[in-house]
């Protein structure tokens, strides 16, 4: 493929996400932890998302999903590329709040990392035993 047939379909592309996008202009003006959408699937991220192939294995394992002032808001890596997101971010006005992990890579999420200033860690939840309950709760001081 050329070069230039190449960018020509990058246009292409950026121009139809731009239509479904305007279709899709219901959004929060700021991050809410209901509207988190977590997909694990790597192949169910759609246009909205902004994907990526960083084994070049032809499988998606990073999904980005920005506000309406271009600022990252929802993250999504498939650290062990089997297919299924395992590590989720979520900002508010760009800066990270929290993280949330699927440890054991089983499909649900095992730890909660809860964010102070988007730098320092307030403090986690875990599900140690990966039963789908937290039974480990740490909160670090304010100071
Ligand atoms: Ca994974
Ligand atoms: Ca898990």
């Amino acid at each position: 493929m050329s070069t230039k047939k190449a960018g020509q379909i990058g246009v292409l592309l950026i121009l139809s996400l731009t239509v479904l996008g305007a279709q899709s202009a219901e959004r929060p003006d700021e991050s809410d932890e209901d509207e988190w959408e977590k997909i694990f699937d790597v192949d169910e991220y759609d246009e909205t998302w902004l994907v990526g192939d960083t084994r070049n294995d032809g499988r998606t394992d990073y999904a980005l999903k920005r506000d309406d002032q271009g600022r990252k808001w929802f993250e999504a890596v498939d650290f062990n590329g089997d297919g299924l997101m395992d590590d989720f971010y979520l900002y508010s006005s760009g800066t990270l709040v929290r993280q949330e992990l699927d440890t054991n890579f089983d499909g649900a999420i095992d730890l909660w990392i809860h964010m102070h200033d988007g730098v320092r860690v307030a403090g986690y939840e875990r599900d140690t035993n990966y039963d789908g309950t937290i039974d480990l709760v740490k909160e670090f001081g304010d100071s």
